[in-house]
Protein backbone atom coordinates (compact mmCIF):
# COMPACT_ATOMS: atom_id res chain seq x y z
CA UNK A 1 0.00 0.00 0.00
CA UNK A 2 1.50 3.63 -0.88
CA UNK A 3 0.69 5.43 2.37
CA UNK A 4 1.56 8.69 0.99
CA UNK A 5 0.35 12.32 2.20
CA UNK A 6 -2.86 13.63 0.83
CA UNK A 7 -3.62 16.93 0.55
CA UNK A 8 -7.69 15.90 0.96
CA UNK A 9 -6.93 14.14 4.19
CA UNK A 10 -5.05 17.42 6.10
CA UNK A 11 -8.21 19.83 4.43
CA UNK A 12 -11.27 17.38 6.29
CA UNK A 13 -9.19 17.22 8.90
CA UNK A 14 -9.22 20.72 9.88
CA UNK A 15 -13.06 21.76 8.34
CA UNK A 16 -15.79 22.11 10.72
CA UNK A 17 -17.97 22.75 7.71
CA UNK A 18 -21.18 20.76 6.12
CA UNK A 19 -20.08 18.05 3.88
CA UNK A 20 -22.19 16.54 1.38
CA UNK A 21 -20.98 13.33 -0.16
CA UNK A 22 -22.24 12.81 -4.00
CA UNK A 23 -22.16 9.44 -6.03
CA UNK A 24 -23.07 10.14 -9.80
CA UNK A 25 -26.99 9.51 -10.95
CA UNK A 26 -27.72 5.80 -11.63
CA UNK A 27 -24.83 4.94 -8.85
CA UNK A 28 -22.86 1.48 -9.62
CA UNK A 29 -21.36 -0.24 -6.99
CA UNK A 30 -17.87 1.76 -6.37
CA UNK A 31 -19.88 5.21 -6.26
CA UNK A 32 -22.24 4.34 -3.36
CA UNK A 33 -19.52 1.69 -1.76
CA UNK A 34 -17.36 4.86 -1.66
CA UNK A 35 -19.57 7.69 -1.14
CA UNK A 36 -20.47 5.34 2.40
CA UNK A 37 -17.18 4.27 3.45
CA UNK A 38 -16.31 8.19 3.38
CA UNK A 39 -19.16 8.85 4.88
CA UNK A 40 -19.38 6.05 7.84
CA UNK A 41 -15.38 7.47 8.41
CA UNK A 42 -16.07 11.05 8.51
CA UNK A 43 -18.98 10.68 11.13
CA UNK A 44 -16.75 8.56 13.51
CA UNK A 45 -14.07 11.43 13.04
CA UNK A 46 -17.26 13.66 14.34
CA UNK A 47 -17.91 15.55 10.89
CA UNK A 48 -20.99 16.87 9.64
CA UNK A 49 -21.42 14.89 6.71
CA UNK A 50 -24.13 13.34 4.38
CA UNK A 51 -24.41 11.48 1.58
CA UNK A 52 -27.05 12.77 -1.43
CA UNK A 53 -28.07 10.77 -4.23
CA UNK A 54 -30.82 12.09 -7.19
CA UNK A 55 -31.75 8.19 -7.69
CA UNK A 56 -33.64 5.21 -5.90
CA UNK A 57 -30.96 3.02 -4.55
CA UNK A 58 -30.92 -0.15 -6.75
CA UNK A 59 -31.78 -3.15 -4.93
CA UNK A 60 -28.15 -5.12 -5.99
CA UNK A 61 -26.46 -2.80 -4.48
CA UNK A 62 -29.00 -1.69 -1.24
CA UNK A 63 -27.24 -4.31 1.06
CA UNK A 64 -24.37 -1.85 0.98
CA UNK A 65 -24.38 -0.68 4.65
CA UNK A 66 -26.36 2.36 5.78
CA UNK A 67 -28.07 3.23 2.28
CA UNK A 68 -31.12 4.29 3.67
CA UNK A 69 -28.90 7.27 5.48
CA UNK A 70 -28.68 8.38 1.76
CA UNK A 71 -30.76 12.07 1.57
CA UNK A 72 -31.97 12.53 -1.76
CA UNK A 73 -31.24 15.53 -3.97
CA UNK A 74 -31.71 18.04 -5.05
CA UNK A 75 -33.02 19.40 -1.91
CA UNK A 76 -32.17 23.27 -1.77
CA UNK A 77 -29.84 23.33 0.97
CA UNK A 78 -26.42 24.37 1.32
CA UNK A 79 -23.15 22.81 2.01
CA UNK A 80 -19.99 23.69 2.41
CA UNK A 81 -18.25 21.41 0.74
CA UNK A 82 -19.38 19.03 -2.00
CA UNK A 83 -17.22 15.50 -2.24
CA UNK A 84 -18.09 13.86 -5.81
CA UNK A 85 -16.88 10.66 -6.16
CA UNK A 86 -16.48 8.06 -9.16
CA UNK A 87 -17.66 10.77 -11.48
CA UNK A 88 -15.72 12.66 -14.18
CA UNK A 89 -17.60 15.95 -13.10
CA UNK A 90 -20.22 17.70 -10.59
CA UNK A 91 -22.72 17.58 -13.51
CA UNK A 92 -22.38 13.36 -13.23
CA UNK A 93 -24.10 14.19 -9.50
CA UNK A 94 -27.42 14.80 -12.07
CA UNK A 95 -28.56 17.70 -9.87
CA UNK A 96 -28.41 20.97 -8.83
CA UNK A 97 -25.72 20.96 -5.85
CA UNK A 98 -25.26 24.06 -3.70
CA UNK A 99 -21.62 23.89 -2.42
CA UNK A 100 -19.16 26.64 -1.57
CA UNK A 101 -16.24 24.30 -2.27
CA UNK A 102 -16.19 21.16 -4.97
CA UNK A 103 -13.88 18.16 -4.72
CA UNK A 104 -13.42 15.42 -6.53
CA UNK A 105 -12.45 11.67 -5.85
CA UNK A 106 -12.15 9.63 -8.79
CA UNK A 107 -10.34 7.11 -11.13
CA UNK A 108 -11.42 8.40 -14.49
CA UNK A 109 -8.86 9.37 -17.22
CA UNK A 110 -9.44 13.28 -17.87
CA UNK A 111 -12.38 14.92 -16.19
CA UNK A 112 -12.69 17.97 -14.59
CA UNK A 113 -10.27 19.55 -12.29
CA UNK A 114 -12.38 21.05 -8.85
CA UNK A 115 -9.72 21.82 -6.50
CA UNK A 116 -6.42 21.35 -5.52
CA UNK A 117 -7.60 18.65 -2.88
CA UNK A 118 -8.85 16.50 -5.87
CA UNK A 119 -7.18 13.16 -5.23
CA UNK A 120 -7.53 11.48 -8.67
CA UNK A 121 -5.74 8.41 -9.70
CA UNK A 122 -6.29 6.74 -13.04
CA UNK A 123 -4.16 3.73 -12.44
CA UNK A 124 -6.09 3.13 -9.07
CA UNK A 125 -8.39 -0.32 -9.82
CA UNK A 126 -11.62 1.86 -8.39
CA UNK A 127 -12.54 4.73 -6.63
CA UNK A 128 -13.14 2.87 -3.31
CA UNK A 129 -9.07 1.98 -3.39
CA UNK A 130 -8.84 6.19 -3.15
CA UNK A 131 -10.99 6.69 -0.63
CA UNK A 132 -9.22 3.41 0.99
CA UNK A 133 -5.87 4.99 0.51
CA UNK A 134 -7.11 8.25 2.61
CA UNK A 135 -8.55 6.81 5.19
CA UNK A 136 -4.99 4.76 5.53
CA UNK A 137 -3.64 8.10 5.45
CA UNK A 138 -5.47 9.75 8.10
CA UNK A 139 -6.14 6.46 10.64
CA UNK A 140 -6.56 3.17 9.83
CA UNK A 141 -8.13 1.78 12.98
CA UNK A 142 -10.84 3.31 12.07
CA UNK A 143 -12.27 0.88 9.37
CA UNK A 144 -14.71 -1.47 10.71
CA UNK A 145 -16.89 -3.98 9.53
CA UNK A 146 -19.25 -1.78 8.16
CA UNK A 147 -16.60 0.38 6.11
CA UNK A 148 -14.30 -2.62 4.90
CA UNK A 149 -17.87 -3.88 3.29
CA UNK A 150 -18.51 -0.55 1.59
CA UNK A 151 -15.18 -0.61 0.46
CA UNK A 152 -14.94 -4.00 -0.74
CA UNK A 153 -18.39 -3.68 -2.75
CA UNK A 154 -16.69 -0.88 -4.92
CA UNK A 155 -13.60 -2.64 -5.68
CA UNK A 156 -15.21 -6.10 -6.77
CA UNK A 157 -17.91 -4.62 -8.63
CA UNK A 158 -15.49 -2.32 -10.34
CA UNK A 159 -13.36 -5.40 -11.14
CA UNK A 160 -15.99 -7.67 -12.14
CA UNK A 161 -15.60 -9.78 -9.20
CA UNK A 162 -11.59 -9.72 -9.95
CA UNK A 163 -11.53 -10.62 -13.40
CA UNK A 164 -11.38 -7.64 -15.32
CA UNK A 165 -7.78 -6.03 -16.71
CA UNK A 166 -8.01 -3.46 -13.44
CA UNK A 167 -7.27 -7.10 -11.52
CA UNK A 168 -3.58 -6.96 -10.26
CA UNK A 169 -1.39 -7.47 -7.50
CA UNK A 170 -2.73 -4.33 -5.73
CA UNK A 171 -6.46 -5.30 -6.26
CA UNK A 172 -5.85 -8.14 -4.52
CA UNK A 173 -3.58 -6.90 -1.52
CA UNK A 174 -6.50 -4.41 -1.10
CA UNK A 175 -9.14 -7.31 -0.59
CA UNK A 176 -7.17 -9.01 1.18
CA UNK A 177 -6.71 -6.42 3.64
CA UNK A 178 -10.45 -5.52 3.26
CA UNK A 179 -11.46 -9.16 4.33
CA UNK A 180 -9.56 -9.08 7.41
CA UNK A 181 -11.04 -5.67 8.39
CA UNK A 182 -14.36 -7.47 8.10
CA UNK A 183 -15.91 -7.86 4.51
CA UNK A 184 -17.27 -10.68 3.66
CA UNK A 185 -16.92 -11.73 0.02
CA UNK A 186 -19.27 -14.46 -0.62
CA UNK A 187 -21.99 -12.56 1.06
CA UNK A 188 -21.66 -9.54 -1.00
CA UNK A 189 -20.74 -11.66 -4.49
CA UNK A 190 -24.66 -13.10 -3.28
CA UNK A 191 -25.93 -9.85 -2.61
CA UNK A 192 -24.84 -8.15 -5.50
CA UNK A 193 -25.14 -11.35 -7.96
CA UNK A 194 -27.68 -13.71 -6.62
CA UNK A 195 -31.01 -11.86 -5.79
CA UNK A 196 -32.18 -11.22 -9.20
CA UNK A 197 -36.14 -11.27 -9.82
CA UNK A 198 -38.09 -13.00 -11.84
CA UNK A 199 -39.01 -9.70 -13.84
CA UNK A 200 -35.57 -9.10 -14.76
CA UNK A 201 -35.12 -12.27 -16.13
CA UNK A 202 -37.91 -11.82 -18.38
CA UNK A 203 -36.16 -8.24 -18.95
CA UNK A 204 -32.94 -9.96 -20.52
CA UNK A 205 -35.18 -12.46 -22.37
CA UNK A 206 -36.62 -9.82 -24.20
CA UNK A 207 -33.37 -7.54 -24.73
CA UNK A 208 -31.17 -10.77 -26.00
CA UNK A 209 -34.09 -11.31 -28.36
CA UNK A 210 -32.63 -7.67 -30.18
CA UNK A 211 -28.91 -9.12 -29.90
CA UNK A 212 -27.10 -8.16 -33.46
CA UNK A 213 -23.48 -8.61 -34.57
CA UNK A 214 -21.34 -5.99 -36.40
CA UNK A 215 -18.76 -5.30 -38.06
CA UNK A 216 -17.69 -8.92 -38.89
CA UNK A 217 -18.61 -10.10 -35.71
CA UNK A 218 -16.24 -7.41 -33.76
CA UNK A 219 -19.26 -6.20 -32.89
CA UNK A 220 -22.59 -6.61 -30.85
CA UNK A 221 -25.27 -4.81 -29.51
CA UNK A 222 -28.32 -5.13 -27.73
CA UNK A 223 -30.98 -2.50 -27.70
CA UNK A 224 -33.45 -1.88 -24.32
CA UNK A 225 -36.55 -0.63 -25.09
CA UNK A 226 -38.38 1.76 -22.63
CA UNK A 227 -41.60 -0.57 -23.14
CA UNK A 228 -39.69 -3.58 -21.86
CA UNK A 229 -39.86 -1.91 -18.63
CA UNK A 230 -43.51 -1.71 -18.98
CA UNK A 231 -43.61 -5.15 -20.43
CA UNK A 232 -41.66 -6.99 -17.80
CA UNK A 233 -42.68 -4.39 -14.49
CA UNK A 234 -39.02 -3.80 -14.71
CA UNK A 235 -37.06 -0.43 -14.15
CA UNK A 236 -34.43 1.84 -15.49
CA UNK A 237 -31.66 0.28 -13.01
CA UNK A 238 -32.38 -3.09 -14.06
CA UNK A 239 -30.66 -2.62 -17.74
CA UNK A 240 -27.25 -2.28 -15.53
CA UNK A 241 -24.77 -4.62 -16.70
CA UNK A 242 -26.93 -6.28 -19.53
CA UNK A 243 -24.06 -4.72 -21.97
CA UNK A 244 -22.07 -7.80 -20.97
CA UNK A 245 -23.96 -10.27 -22.78
CA UNK A 246 -23.22 -9.38 -25.95
CA UNK A 247 -19.14 -8.51 -24.49
CA UNK A 248 -19.27 -12.29 -23.49
CA UNK A 249 -19.70 -13.60 -27.08
CA UNK A 250 -16.69 -14.97 -28.92
CA UNK A 251 -14.62 -12.77 -31.28
CA UNK A 252 -16.24 -9.44 -30.20
CA UNK A 253 -14.27 -6.63 -29.34
CA UNK A 254 -16.50 -3.86 -28.96
CA UNK A 255 -20.25 -4.63 -26.70
CA UNK A 256 -22.98 -1.76 -26.58
CA UNK A 257 -26.16 -1.36 -25.20
CA UNK A 258 -28.78 1.34 -26.38
CA UNK A 259 -31.00 2.30 -23.11
CA UNK A 260 -33.91 3.91 -24.64
CA UNK A 261 -34.68 7.34 -22.60
CA UNK A 262 -37.80 8.67 -24.02
CA UNK A 263 -38.26 11.11 -21.18
CA UNK A 264 -35.36 12.99 -21.57
CA UNK A 265 -35.37 12.51 -25.95
CA UNK A 266 -32.35 10.37 -25.91
CA UNK A 267 -30.34 7.09 -25.63
CA UNK A 268 -28.01 6.21 -23.36
CA UNK A 269 -25.14 4.08 -24.55
CA UNK A 270 -22.74 1.40 -22.33
CA UNK A 271 -20.09 0.44 -24.11
CA UNK A 272 -17.24 -2.14 -23.09
CA UNK A 273 -14.34 -3.70 -24.90
CA UNK A 274 -12.43 -6.79 -24.38
CA UNK A 275 -8.63 -6.33 -24.97
CA UNK A 276 -7.72 -4.05 -27.20
CA UNK A 277 -10.00 -1.30 -28.27
CA UNK A 278 -10.38 1.72 -26.17
CA UNK A 279 -14.22 2.38 -25.85
CA UNK A 280 -13.44 6.16 -23.89
CA UNK A 281 -12.85 7.93 -27.36
CA UNK A 282 -15.86 6.47 -29.00
CA UNK A 283 -17.92 7.83 -26.01
CA UNK A 284 -15.54 10.84 -25.39
CA UNK A 285 -15.99 11.89 -29.72
CA UNK A 286 -19.94 11.22 -28.32
CA UNK A 287 -20.04 13.80 -25.73
CA UNK A 288 -19.60 11.19 -22.95
CA UNK A 289 -16.59 9.10 -21.22
CA UNK A 290 -15.03 6.62 -18.97
CA UNK A 291 -12.63 4.19 -18.99
CA UNK A 292 -10.72 2.04 -21.76
CA UNK A 293 -12.68 -1.38 -21.07
CA UNK A 294 -15.89 1.02 -19.62
CA UNK A 295 -17.53 4.03 -20.92
CA UNK A 296 -21.05 5.60 -21.53
CA UNK A 297 -22.79 8.25 -23.31
CA UNK A 298 -26.34 9.88 -24.22
CA UNK A 299 -27.19 10.76 -27.87
CA UNK A 300 -29.81 13.46 -28.16
CA UNK A 301 -32.31 11.75 -30.85
CA UNK A 302 -35.52 9.46 -30.14
CA UNK A 303 -34.93 7.28 -33.62
CA UNK A 304 -33.18 4.31 -32.52
CA UNK A 305 -32.04 4.00 -36.08
CA UNK A 306 -30.48 7.27 -35.97
CA UNK A 307 -28.48 6.59 -32.80
CA UNK A 308 -27.27 3.40 -33.87
CA UNK A 309 -25.79 4.42 -37.15
CA UNK A 310 -23.99 7.61 -35.14
CA UNK A 311 -22.66 5.04 -32.73
CA UNK A 312 -21.60 2.60 -35.05
CA UNK A 313 -20.39 5.18 -37.40
CA UNK A 314 -17.87 6.10 -34.18
CA UNK A 315 -16.97 2.28 -33.33
CA UNK A 316 -15.69 1.64 -36.79
CA UNK A 317 -13.23 4.73 -36.93
CA UNK A 318 -11.74 3.55 -33.41
CA UNK A 319 -11.64 0.12 -35.34
CA UNK A 320 -9.63 1.32 -38.43
CA UNK A 321 -7.63 4.19 -35.62
CA UNK A 322 -6.62 1.26 -33.50
CA UNK A 323 -5.79 -1.71 -36.81
CA UNK A 324 -8.61 -4.13 -35.40
CA UNK A 325 -9.98 -4.06 -38.78
CA UNK A 326 -8.53 -2.98 -41.83
MN1 LIG B 1 -15.42 3.32 -10.37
Amino acid sequence: MKRQSIPIVDFLRETKGSILILPHENPDGDALGSALALYLFLKKKGKNVSVGCKDKIPHFLDFIPHTEEIIKIPNGKFYDIGIIVDSAGFHRAGADIRVAKKIRIDHHIGGEFLSRYDYIDPKAPATASLVYELILAWDESAIDKEIATCLYTGLATDTGFFRYSNTNEYTFELAKRLVAQGADPNYIYRMFSERESFNKMKLISKVLETLSLYEEGLVAGITVYSRFFKETGTEYTDSEGLVNYPRSIEGVEVAFALIEKPEEGLWKVSLRSKESVDVSKIAERLGGGGHKYASGCKIKTTSREKALNLLLKEIRKQLKFQHIKS
